[in-house]
């Protein structure tokens, strides 16, 4: 995809140097540095365009958020399992699932990724819900391709739930997940505020459904998928009862038992208990925490709890599926996990600042202002950790109250502080109340985590039902170093708080120079996160922390210039900052290279360049590789707005040598 300069970009065609540029102190090593930045200034501002063309009237930007087939094929399920599944639904999907289907027959979870076969199984079975036959080729290559790797019996628990659903699988067959875990006090492990905030949500409602075990009549049979038909669970050996998998694994047979006697009233009020938990989480859009997940389980518990498809807080929560679907001009319709407005908009703000757009351009103010009315004004789950800290933060999505994030916050600051407002003292106070929040929401070890404080319990991880994804929140390099960045540019680099969450950073750096990227892909995100943070704060770029991300990126650079880390460098730390460049890894290792003051190095030249020469005559860039995380190697994301907003910002800081504001550190 590394599409190369065809004529058309002419973005790096020789000219004359103007007067203006013969103004830049060149030195003789930096003798490409004119035409370079001639370039860059071009390439910046055709970026800068395609942004500003890009906004919505209400002052937002929102790029598709891209995942993986699981969530369409989930979306058909749920639709056959209460009985509203439609034809034109169920066609579109299928077109999707279809043009993602691989030469091999498998599907992946990311752009040139592996088979996956939680994924294959999925989307085998949404296909076969919409007509395909299993003897078709390209249906018959994927059902001998899950045969081969163990079938059924080897996917994740959320498909073999999705399976019992429909009799496919024993329910027997699956961790149990008890409904009176909603009873569980604060201070004990596993209660539900130990887990994540989206692990939370899914849970929940999940302790309904595994305690009705519903099943549906299935539209056909499947044993198609199972590698031995007459045996489709086979026994697996028990871990050792001294360690902690085998004693959860015992733990999940003991509930087993449990379930056979559990007093029926407390499981009756234990779930009705859970009803009112996630009807008072449901947003005014009707969804739920603003993700995908959450909604589809919710509506089934809800449905299964007597809640039919005409209540209000039903006709709601379907309503708000339908509003995650993306048509595609093909037929196609893909389904979003989540949307990133918040993200998408604060990203955007701060990339076209850098670039030079005026502080009090319309489209900066629109953006301001339509951020400004997005700050949660409410308490929400982390109040239960933070009860008497007052709210003031800004959650990634249109529609989630609950669960504001100290990252999007951390982002929102940055935006808002760029912009010259015509209300000032409206955004000083929307700016002080979400400082006050981020530090509020610091965790003990002086880091921050995405959602909650201290979200580090070691059980949830631990659950035989937990063997998909992250299931807790801990402080993270990338989001640690957001909020100091923040911090740092309120003028509060020298508050003890700011301190410890450098000392964070540079406690958590990687042997090899670099630092860890939780929500992005992935040591190249961390990097380029944790650097500008600390020269924001005052580190100088001769800090040997510094230098040593430095010597990383830079044995890390392509051949071609560019930048590029492989979503397998979760699974394998060879491929630690190795892979195809794309536009926003480059993009983030600039960001470092030029905190650091390599402004004038050859490695951020032959990095500007390979940003000029790949940009496309529209003046964006191409990116078929998923470069977001939202859970490392299990799931991954494309933020369709990546491609832009972090080559633009890059540009932008090496044209005008500065981030802006200028942080006042030191
Ligand atoms: C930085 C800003 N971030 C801090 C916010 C990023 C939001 C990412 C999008 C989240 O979308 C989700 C969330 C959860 C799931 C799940 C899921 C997995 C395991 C369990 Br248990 C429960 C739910 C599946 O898909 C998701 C998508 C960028």
């Amino acid at each position: 995809m590394t599409a190369t300069t065809d004529g058309s970009t002419g973005a790096l065609q020789p000219r004359a140097a103007s007067a203006s540029e013969t103004q830049h102190e060149t030195t003789p090593e930096a003798a490409g540095t004119v035409e370079t930045r001639d370039a860059a200034t071009r390439a910046m501002e055709r970026a800068t365009d395609f942004l500003l063309a890009r906004q919505d009237a209400q002052g937002w930007w929102k790029g598709d958020l891209e995942t993986n087939v699981t969530m369409d094929a989930e979306d058909l399920l749920l639709r056959q399992f209460l009985g509203i599944r439609d034809e034109p639904t169920t066609r579109g999907a299928a077109v999707f699932i279809r043009g993602e289907q691989r030469e091999d027959g498998t599907w992946a979870s990311f752009y040139g990724g592996p088979g996956e076969i939680s994924t294959t199984i999925e989307a085998y079975v949404a296909l076969r819900l919409a007509g395909d036959a299993p003897d078709e080729p390209h249906m018959a290559k994927a059902s001998a391709w899950i045969r081969e790797r163990g079938g059924m019996a080897a996917a994740r628990v959320f498909t073999r739930i999705w399976l019992a659903l429909f009799g496919w699988w024993k329910w027997d067959d699956l961790p149990e997940l008890p409904p009176e875990l909603i009873y569980f006090p604060k201070w004990m492990p596993l209660n539900i505020y130990d887990f994540g905030c989206w692990a939370r949500q899914t849970i929940v409602p999940l302790t309904v459904v595994s305690a009705k075990r519903p099943v549906r009549p299935a539209p056909f049979p499947l044993d198609e998928l199972h590698a031995d038909a007459r045996n489709p669970n086979p026994v697996k050996p028990l871990a050792p009862v001294a360690s902690w998998d085998g004693a959860f694994q015992r733990l999940d047979k003991a509930l087993h038992q449990y379930r056979k006697v559990a007093p029926r009233a407390l499981r009756r009020a234990a779930m009705n208990t859970a009803a009112r938990w996630i009807i008072e989480r449901q947003e005014n859009d009707g969804c739920w925490g603003g993700i995908q997940p959450p909604a589809v389980y919710s509506v089934i518990a809800l449905h299964l709890l007597g809640y039919d498809l005409e209540h209000p807080v039903m006709r709601a929560g379907l309503a708000s599926l339908d509003r995650f679907a993306v048509w595609r001009e093909d037929g196609a319709r893909m389904i979003e996990a989540c949307q990133s407005p918040v993200w998408d908009t604060c990203l955007a703000a701060i990339a076209l600042a850098d670039a030079g757009v005026p502080a009090d351009h319309p489209q900066l103010v629109k953006a301001a202002d339509w951020m400004l009315g997005e700050e949660i004004v409410r308490p929400g789950d982390w109040s239960v950790k933070r009860p008497q800290l007052p709210p003031g933060g800004w959650a990634f999505e249109f529609h989630n109250d609950n669960y504001p994030d100290i990252d999007d916050t951390a982002e929102v600051v940055l935006a808002l502080r760029r912009v010259r407002h015509h209300d000032p003292d409206r955004v000083e106070n929307a700016i002080g109340r979400g400082v006050r929040w981020n530090l509020g929401m610091q965790s003990k070890d002086g880091g921050w985590g995405a959602f909650d404080v201290d979200n580090t319990s070691a059980f949830p991880n631990r659950l035989p039902f937990c063997d998909f994804g992250e299931v807790i929140d801990p402080p993270s390099a990338d989001v640690t170093a957001h909020v100091v960045e923040m911090l740092a540019v309120e003028g509060l680099a020298h508050d003890p708080r700011t301190r410890r969450g450098i000392a964070w950073l540079l406690a958590n750096q990687e042997p090899n120079g670099s630092w860890f990227g939780r929500w992005g892909v992935n040591y190249v995100y961390g990097t380029g996160s944790v650097v500008p943070a600390l020269t924001a704060a005052g580190l100088p770029g001769s800090h040997p922390a510094i230098r040593r991300a430095v010597a990383w990126l830079e044995t890390v650079q392509n051949e071609d210039g560019g930048w590029g880390e492989d979503l397998r460098s979760y699974d394998d730390a060879g491929w630690s900052g190795r892979g195809a460049s794309t536009a926003s890894q480059t993009g983030w290792a600039l960001l470092a290279l030029l905190a650091a003051g390599e402004r004038d190095s050859k490695a951020v030249e032959r990095g500007v360049v390979w940003l000029a020469e790949t940009q496309l005559s529209d003046g964006s860039w191409d990116e078929p590789y998923f470069t977001g995380t939202g859970f490392p190697w299990d799931f991954s994301i494309n933020y369709h707005l990546y491609r832009q907003v972090f080559p633009l910002t890059a540009l932008g800081r090496y044209v005008h040598g500065e981030p802006f504001p200028a942080a006042e550190g030191g």
